[in-house]
């Protein structure tokens, strides 16, 4: 793993088309589904703005069997050194990472597979310069913790457990790095242990799921309809790039879940 780039360098990135299914997306609280059209334009907005950021954007085609494949974050993880396919922890999302398997073995020299019985959701991993924190949560289990501890050791990094809070989908949709010594969380995470030694902003109560945003090479994709936190952030000098999440957040989802990112040596 190169250690020269910060963990936020991105210039490659994969993305899926949502499909009518989304509709039918996996739900902690039933608060009414998104329409596709809505959930079609969010991510379509995103696209736009990796590509602004620099980012080269390999778009994959929609899957409507499964109804959450346009949170490609989820099954697989991605390095400049390789990619490791995952074992995510919702049983309609497993077979997710079949699809990938072509697609990744085009793109990357090396494709680890995390072992049986483990398992693990991308939305529960942090890039971060000191290591990789690797969040428990109802998705990700210790037996997948250590297992994927191991192969981000292949692929020569180093990788750390951490505690996601209870209720909460995934580690990132309560905490996120925005830059090398900062990170942004809800206040249940303000006091993680795994954060020693960063500088930590809090979101507002209310605001929680903008906990969720996306460091993308100089600017932050944060969601539009948080203004509190979007001033924040502004007020810290981040360039903020605000995208509507309305849609996609009716089936917890967020800023990261919708892409593979890494540093691609050789386009
Ligand atoms: C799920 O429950 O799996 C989807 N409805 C939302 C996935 C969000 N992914 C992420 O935070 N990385």
């Amino acid at each position: 793993m190169s250690q020269t780039r910060s963990v936020y360098e991105f210039n490659s990135a994969i993305v899926r088309e949502p499909s009518s299914s989304v509709v039918n997306g996996l739900r902690a609280n039933d608060r009414g589904g998104p329409t596709y059209e809505g959930v079609k334009a969010e991510h379509e907005a995103y696209i736009s703005a990796l590509r602004n950021a620099g980012v080269a954007v390999k778009v994959l085609p929609p899957l409507e069997m499964f109804p959450d494949s346009l949170f490609v974050e989820d099954p697989a993880l991605v390095f400049t050194s390789g990619a490791i396919l995952l074992r995510p922890g919702a049983p309609s999302r497993v077979d997710e990472t079949v699809e990938l398997i072509p697609v990744l073995r085009d793109m990357f020299e090396t494709v680890l597979e995390l072992p049986a019985p483990g398992q693990a959701d991308g939305g529960d991993i942090m890039y971060t310069p000191m290591g990789v924190l690797i969040g428990l949560s109802a998705r990700t289990d210790r037996i997948g913790a250590e297992a994927l501890i191991a192969c981000i050791g292949k692929l020569g990094g180093k990788a750390h457990v951490a505690e996601t809070p209870k209720g909460v989908l995934h580690f990132k949709t309560a905490s996120s790095l925005l830059d090398d010594e900062s990170v942004i969380s809800t206040a249940a995470l303000a006091d993680a242990a795994a954060f020693n030694g960063f500088r930590r902003i809090v979101v507002p109560e209310g605001e929680e799921p903008a906990a969720n945003v996306l460091r993308v090479n100089d600017v932050v994709f944060a969601s539009a309809h948080y203004p509190r936190t979007l001033e924040m952030l502004d007020k810290e000098g981040y360039r903020v790039v605000p995208l509507k999440t309305v849609e996609i957040e009716k089936i917890d989802a967020g800023l990261s879940c919708m892409s593979l990112r890494w540093y691609r040596e050789t386009q």
